[in-house]
């Protein structure tokens, strides 16, 4: 019988090699796969978002969560059809251009892989026109843009005047992010939503999604 609560504290303390054991003795013991990640792996990760969110766990604890978690699915992924994998959707993030800050946005990337989206990671200094090709290609039902500098949040207001010119803006919900950006801000270009942290971020994508 696998035991889920101890696969999940392993995730919460971060340990990838305990996360790595007891996920192959959960596949050696034929449980399936997404019995693993629902009930072992994103348990886990919930914990970790709601802790860090409390501000009782931080970001150094929360990258190594989030690489333990990792561990695990990178097991159990290949026993799963593509079909079967629960993803609760889609999401385009990057930073937007002229930023080059990506640990808080690959924060956020790796807490909604952990929450079950399929997220499509861009990363730095991502223009516009790359943003809008994304979307054509992988059509997302969420685009999240991340800003580190005063500077640079501006470029996620032309990454929605782009959306819009192409036709593409309600195709999808823009959420920004980042330490210089404030729900005003989401407000004032337009954007569905802001989440101040990773944790947060998950949640909102979670209820834009409904
Ligand atoms: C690390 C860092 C760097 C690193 C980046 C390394 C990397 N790979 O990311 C380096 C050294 C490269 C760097 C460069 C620069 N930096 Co810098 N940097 C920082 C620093 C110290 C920490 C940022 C960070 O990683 N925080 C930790 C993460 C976890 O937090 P976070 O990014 O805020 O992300 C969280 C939330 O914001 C949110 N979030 C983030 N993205 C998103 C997206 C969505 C959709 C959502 C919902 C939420 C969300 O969730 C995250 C997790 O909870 C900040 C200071 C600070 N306190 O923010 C300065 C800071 C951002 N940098 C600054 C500056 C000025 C620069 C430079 C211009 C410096 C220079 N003169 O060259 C360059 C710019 C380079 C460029 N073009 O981007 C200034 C910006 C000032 C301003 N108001 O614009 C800051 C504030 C420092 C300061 N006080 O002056 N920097």
């Amino acid at each position: 019988m696998a035991n889920f609560e101890e696969l999940s504290n392993a995730v919460i303390a971060g340990n990838e090699a305990k996360v790595k054991e007891l996920t192959q003795k959960a596949i050696d013991e034929g449980v399936e796969a997404i019995d693993i990640i629902n009930e072992g792996l994103i348990p886990g990760m919930t914990v970790v978002g709601t802790r860090f969110k409390a501000g009782e766990m931080f970001v150094p604890e929360v990258l190594m969560s989030a690489r333990a978690m990792q561990g695990g699915m990178e097991l159990v992924k290949p026993l799963i059809a593509d079909t079967d994998m629960p993803s609760a959707g889609t999401v385009v993030l990057g930073t937007v251009k002229g930023d080059l800050h990506d640990i808080g946005k690959n924060l956020v990337g790796m807490m909604m892989e952990s929450a079950g989206f399929k997220v499509i990671n861009m990363g730095v200094d991502v223009s516009a026109e790359k943003f809008v090709e994304a979307v054509k290609e992988h059509k997302p039902q969420v685009v999240a843009l991340s800003a580190l500098l005063t500077t640079t949040m501006l470029a996620m207001k032309d990454v929605i005047e782009l959306l819009k010119e192409e036709g593409l803006r309600d195709d999808v919900k823009v959420l920004v992010g980042g330490a210089p950006v404030s729900q005003d801000f989401a407000d004032e270009i337009g954007a569905d939503g802001y989440a101040p942290d990773a944790a947060s971020a998950t949640d909102l994508v979670k209820s834009l999604l409904g």
